[in-house]
């Protein structure tokens, strides 16, 4: 069994207690002195930094959501000054402004010795062709995924994403042993590998797949039809990117760096769910330099896992990301809220505020989103052109305001079902599969 860091991935208990204790002291007094946002919240909940004495006061501090990060954008929760940051990056939200996390040189030396130490747990090391098949833009799972690999002496194939030929062509030529997309991405690569039949001129013995929720039954799908072992890896950009989470051989759930990161799994009350149960998972940033979060609500379902690992790592794991507290959707990995999409349809005058949002995956398993919206009685004029340039209308506003491309199905007023509990706002058949 190899390890990156075997000193902190097999610490004893009571030593990582007491680590996590002397980082969280040193990130509540990070945070009060130099982020003001922090440093009023910790007044209105009437605490000093010294209040926190171990990481069992976890509980004294505040919480932090997405809308902190836009509030202050672009860098108001930075707790450096701008000399010090070397990078920044942004998450796949869309809903206003989006979110930027910066990172100083050692945040981008701890992101890359974490992504060491997934890839080394999910048996890479420097034999190893790793083709990293991920946006490289502002978005956390390009440069993430390529630092790790580097660090471990791999060699990186930043093939980026599209051109799925292309993408199996380079496998083949350049005896790729390793891959990283998302899921969805993956069944597509797989589902093309077997049309040209060339399954069995791949070398691929590693999938790391993450950053949108996927199945059991998509892992077994994958490795069947890639012949390899399929990894969850899990991440966000406020506390990170890609890493944060990562499972090992065992497939048993994901290992999550208590070193790095406080877990904290709550239930609707906020307190901590036992072993087993479901709770949103909520993260604090233990050595982030640039970005220090507090109590950060990812809005994550999870199940909290606290048993030993077989494979002799000592962290905390979480179970397969189980779905989302709010609900935002993923949609080809951008963040979607349907209160945007809520948004968009109040302001068209032509049609009701009555929507349904249909998210399918289409043959080449790229998500497809349709919002069926009522039309108006006083708006149909009984002149197709007129159905068709309402429709061009809304579909224009949602892809201005949520960066993808939609489909908007114009439908009779009256026909959307009314419920006078929650509605059913979103019919998600990407699963069905
Ligand atoms: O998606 C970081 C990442 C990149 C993770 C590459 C893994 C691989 P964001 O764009 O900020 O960051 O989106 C974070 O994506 O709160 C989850 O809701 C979702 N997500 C990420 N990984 C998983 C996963 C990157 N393995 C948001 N399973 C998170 C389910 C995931 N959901």
């Amino acid at each position: 069994m190899k390890y990156w860091q075997p000193k902190y991935e097999t610490m004893k208990k009571d030593e990582l207690a007491a680590l996590q204790s002397k980082r969280l002291k040193k990130t509540a007094a990070s945070v009060y002195n130099n982020v003001p946002f922090y440093r009023e919240k910790f007044k209105q909940l009437g605490i000093k930094p010294e209040d926190i004495k171990s990481a069992a006061d976890i509980s004294k501090l505040p919480t932090t959501r997405k809308t902190d990060l836009r509030d202050n954008y672009p860098f108001g929760l930075f707790a450096v000054p701008r000399k010090d940051i070397v990078r920044i990056h942004a998450s796949s939200g869309t809903s206003g402004k989006a979110t930027v996390v910066g990172y100083t040189r050692q945040d981008i030396e701890t992101w890359s010795d974490l992504m060491a130490r997934n890839l080394t747990m999910v048996g890479l090391g420097e034999e190893d062709v790793f083709q990293n098949a991920v946006n490289y833009g502002l978005f956390t799972g390009g440069l993430g995924f390529h630092y790790g690999v580097e660090r471990i002496g791999a060699v990186a194939v930043p093939s980026g994403t599209g051109n799925t030929v292309r993408q199996l062509e380079m496998m083949m030529d350049f005896g790729v042993t390793a891959i990283h997309c998302t899921p969805s991405y993956a069944l597509y690569l797989a589902e093309t590998a077997q049309e040209m039949d060339i399954v069995d001129k791949l070398s691929l013995k590693v999938g790391c797949f993450g950053a949108e929720p996927w199945s059991a039954n998509t892992r077994k799908q994958l490795e069947n039809a890639l012949d390899l072992k399929a990894y969850d890896s899990y991440g966000l950009s406020e506390l990170m990117g890609p890493g944060v989470a990562f499972e090992c051989e065992c497939q048993d759930g994901l290992h999550l760096w208590c070193d790095h990161f406080l877990v904290e799994v709550l239930d609707e009350e906020g307190e901590q769910v036992a072993e087993g149960e479901k709770g949103e998972l909520v993260l604090t940033s233990l050595t982030k330099e640039a970005l220090p979060i507090i109590r950060y609500r990812t809005g994550d379902i999870t199940r909290l896992l606290e048993s030993e690992c077989s494979c002799g790592r000592t962290t905390t794991r979480i179970s397969r990301l189980l779905g989302r507290a709010d609900d935002m959707l993923i949609v080809r990995g951008i963040n979607v809220f349907p209160s945007q999409i809520e948004n968009v349809i109040a302001r068209v005058p032509e049609v009701t505020e009555h929507f349904q949002v249909i998210l399918d995956r289409n043959q080449k398993m790229l998500d497809e989103l349709t919002v069926k919206v009522e039309l108006e009685e006083n708006a149909f004029t009984g002149e197709l052109k007129d159905l068709a340039a309402v429709k061009r209308h809304v579909e224009n506003e949602l892809k201005s305001v949520l960066n993808i491309r939609t489909n908007v199905d114009l439908v009779e007023k009256g026909t959307i079902p009314r419920t006078e509990g929650k509605s059913k706002k979103v019919i998600d058949r990407r699963n069905a599969l």
